[in-house]
């Protein structure tokens, strides 16, 4: 069996650009984008920070450079960001914020990275005083990656948002995901938007982007962004073919990510997991043995990942259709004798 015979199911990122997809890369205006230059890219930012409801936008190389130049942009190194402890930015990004901006962040346990917006706001700390750390910014992720794709619920959103302002402690969404959200939910990209100071959002996970990630704001901070971005080698040149690629998944993938979330409520069904728990493209199997399950899943050529050494999790996207996410389920179903 081929390395593209494998149905991998290890995440969202894995998809390869479409022959659609490419030709659009092929044909993209393209110019210096560190100069400023880059007609695709320009196009890619108006629409995306348009579609958020914010001011400007700054194409990044990933979520995670997204991630921190947006809780950057809102926190000074010596503040704290706080976040659920399953969130992406302290889980998965290597502990940039405090190895690359000094930046600290606390942490909340959550449940299933629900967002309970009361639970936060106890915990945030005032400027001002002698001895405390100041929390400047709640980082919120939606939907949840570790929580198996949950979409945060909108109450909580605003309860937080509006919190916020009376505060002056901003808000950072991690939007990596926001599209499953907004599909699964029915709520508009741009009311997700406005509950948020920054907010990362990914071309490269479900819209099936090869790369690329875009960070929306006001004017004001993405200036201040497009400098952090170079000064992280992130100024890149003729990018433009990048963002012809998040252009083209804007406009030809993201309604069809409602196809992911019913081929994950499929996988759940066949795999005995209440499907009430799938909102968007994941599954998460708990009470197996991950390390024993992917081998053997893989050696029947179907690819998994292994969340911690008792659970595995399951992304369909782009590259997976009904008849892969059958033939998944039935060898997933066999392994696990369900
Ligand atoms: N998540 C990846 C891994 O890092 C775990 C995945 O396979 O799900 N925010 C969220 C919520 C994410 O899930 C990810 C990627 C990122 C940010 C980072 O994006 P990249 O990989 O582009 O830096």
């Amino acid at each position: 069996m081929g390395e593209h015979d494998l149905i991998d199911l290890r995440s969202d990122t894995v998809t390869r650009p479409t022959p659609a997809m490419r030709r659009a890369m092929a044909e993209a205006e393209v110019g210096d984008d560190v100069y400023g230059e880059d007609p695709a890219i320009r196009a890619l930012e108006e629409r995306v920070a348009d579609l958020f409801g914010h001011e400007a936008a700054l194409f990044v190389p990933s979520g995670t450079m997204g991630n921190q130049i947006g809780m950057r942009l809102v926190c000074e190194p010596g503040q704290e960001v706080l976040c659920d402890a399953d969130a992406h930015v302290v889980t998965y990004e290597m502990g940039a914020a405090a190895a690359v901006f000094g930046i600290s962040t606390r942490t909340v346990v959550s449940d299933g990275g629900l967002l309970d917006a009361g639970a936060l706001i106890e915990q945030v700390r005032p400027r001002g005083d002698w001895h405390l750390t100041a929390t400047a910014a709640v980082a919120v992720e939606n939907t949840h990656n570790r929580g198996g794709g949950r979409v945060q619920p909108l109450g909580e959103l605003e309860r937080l948002f509006a919190w916020s302002r009376e505060a002056g402690v901003a808000v950072h969404l991690d939007g990596a995901r926001i599209w499953n959200a907004s599909v699964a939910s029915g709520v508009d990209l741009a009311t997700y938007g406005r509950l948020a100071d920054t907010a990362s959002v990914c071309l490269s996970k479900g819209l099936g982007a090869p790369v690329g990630s875009v960070l929306v704001a006001s004017a004001e901070r993405i200036a201040v962004g497009r400098l952090w971005r170079k000064r992280l080698g992130g100024g890149m040149r003729q990018a433009g073919v990048l963002a012809a690629a998040g252009l083209h998944a804007l406009d030809a993938h993201l309604s069809r990510l409602a196809e992911d979330h019913e081929h994950a409520r499929l996988l759940a069904k066949r795999l005995g997991v209440d499907p009430s728990t799938v909102e968007t493209n994941m599954v998460v199997v708990d009470d197996v043995a991950a390390p024993v399950v992917a081998e053997a899943a893989k050696a029947r050529g179907v690819l998994v990942s292994q969340v911690s050494p008792r659970r595995i999790r399951l992304v369909t996207h782009l590259d997976v259709d009904r008849a892969a996410v059958d033939r998944a389920g039935d060898v997933l179903a066999d392994l696990l004798d369900r």
